[in-house]
């Protein structure tokens, strides 16, 4: 079979088939041939026509069928992939194809993947009602900080933050990315110490406040650090998935331990990042909700980080819209944020979501707690419609915040 052969226009999906939509940027060749191309080497055949091939296997090749505006929309026969295996289909539809030669930008822009495949992976155990029901919030969004200095911080003094955090009116307190078991806070001492302060604050402020553990680590000790947290009275936990990977992934959730799962995607701009060439986010959104994750990072179009609003609620329509009766994800928006951006977050997202903030929390004047104060003081604002300015008036808190952060 030639490149061209694995193009049919006319050919109509079958309700089994995975169906991917890819921008393509041909060098050297027609967008056709391009797009045959990327059928074939992402399926079953390969650069030169010489290959014979049994009928059988002929029936199972890709076929793009719809090119238009340098998008190709391919759709994969189901036989061509392993049930519950998400590595598998990755290095199928997102694996060689990006490196061909004649082909100079191509990007996986977005996916379908059938019920029958679909029903193969667990899916989220908890997702955006079981995550409301555990922090007992119905309906506003929930607020949430990353300890900051991201790492560096002794234990206690790591347990200290968080405690301010939670008392000033945050729900939920996360490591950063980058933390796991470093010498200068190692894992099992921080669960306990920050759990022990989780308590303390929950009692003090009457709300129910998490600690989103960094558990990110080799596998197996990255399930044995999970089951610690479950063992400790933790609810939840998050991980790096790109760099952990899918099968790292899919072990953690296929464990169905207690626990929320957040979904951080340091690293994720490396190939979402440039509009002509790699994979987008929302590809990995939903790949992520199939897998079975409760939370993952969007991107929140206001703060210090790069995606566009159009993105975002992409990101977001993947996290929350109806998938084969999936349970709804919660987006998380993070990066750069504080108190002054709570109106325009609450516009674009609504009320299903995480708002997350570390330098806008721990950079405040009168430190952690009131940061947390200023972000609680401008949710409550926003929620009722007030604007933060007059709602600064009688909060002291928010008033230094928006006077620091303009
Ligand atoms: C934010 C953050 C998050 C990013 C991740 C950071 O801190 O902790 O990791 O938001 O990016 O390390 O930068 P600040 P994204 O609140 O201090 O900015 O949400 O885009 O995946
Ligand atoms: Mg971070």
């Amino acid at each position: 079979m030639r490149y061209i052969d694995f193009v049919n226009l006319n050919y109509e999906p079958k309700e089994d088939d995975v169906i991917c939509d890819f921008r393509i940027e041909p060098l050297g060749i027609s967008m056709k041939e391009a797009a045959g191309g990327i059928a074939a080497e992402s399926s079953i055949g390969t650069w030169t026509e010489l290959l014979t091939m049994q009928s059988y296997v002929e029936d199972l090749h890709a076929t793009a069928f719809t090119i238009k505006n340098g998008l190709a929309k391919i759709a994969y026969p189901i036989e061509l992939f392993e049930d519950g295996n998400m590595p598998n289909i990755l290095s199928s539809v997102a694996g060689n194809v990006f490196g061909l030669k004649a082909i100079k930008n191509l990007r996986l822009e977005d996916i379908h993947l059938p019920k029958r495949l679909v029903k193969t992976f667990k899916g989220p155990k908890y997702g955006i009602a079981g995550i409301r029901e555990i922090l007992r919030v119905p309906e506003r969004p929930l607020l949430g900080t990353i300890i900051k200095p991201k790492l560096g911080l002794k234990t206690q003094d790591h347990a200290n933050v968080a405690y301010n955090a939670w008392v000033g009116g945050c729900d939920i307190v996360k490591d950063d990315e980058n933390l796991s078991s470093q010498t200068f806070n190692p894992f099992e001492d921080r669960v306990v110490k920050t759990l022990d302060v989780r308590d303390r604050a929950e009692d003090q402020t009457g709300e129910k406040k998490v600690y989103m553990v960094n558990v990110t680590a080799e596998t197996e000790e990255m399930l044995r650090r999970a089951a610690f947290v479950e063992e400790q009275g933790g609810e939840y936990v998050m991980v790096d998935i790109l760099t952990c990977g899918w099968s790292a992934l899919q072990t953690l959730r296929d464990h169905d331990l207690n626990l929320v799962v957040h979904a951080h995607r340091a690293g994720h701009a490396a190939f979402t990042k440039n509009p002509k060439h790699g994979i987008a986010m929302r590809v990995i959104a939903k790949l992520v909700r199939i897998v079975g994750l409760d939370q993952v990072h969007v991107g929140a179009v206001v703060g210090k980080m790069s995606e566009k609003k159009s993105e975002v609620l992409e990101n977001c329509d993947a996290l929350r819209n109806e998938m084969y009766g999936l349970k709804p994800v919660l987006p998380v928006a993070s990066g750069g944020l504080h108190p002054g951006l709570i109106p325009s977050l609450v516009e674009i997202f609504g009320k299903d979501f995480v708002i997350q903030a570390g330098g806008g929390i721990h950079g405040h004047r009168y430190g952690t707690a009131s940061g947390a104060r200023a972000m609680r003081q401008a949710l409550e604002a926003a929620m009722s419609n007030v604007s933060l300015k007059e709602y600064s008036r009688s909060h002291v808190e928010l008033a230094a915040a928006l006077k620091l952060w303009k």
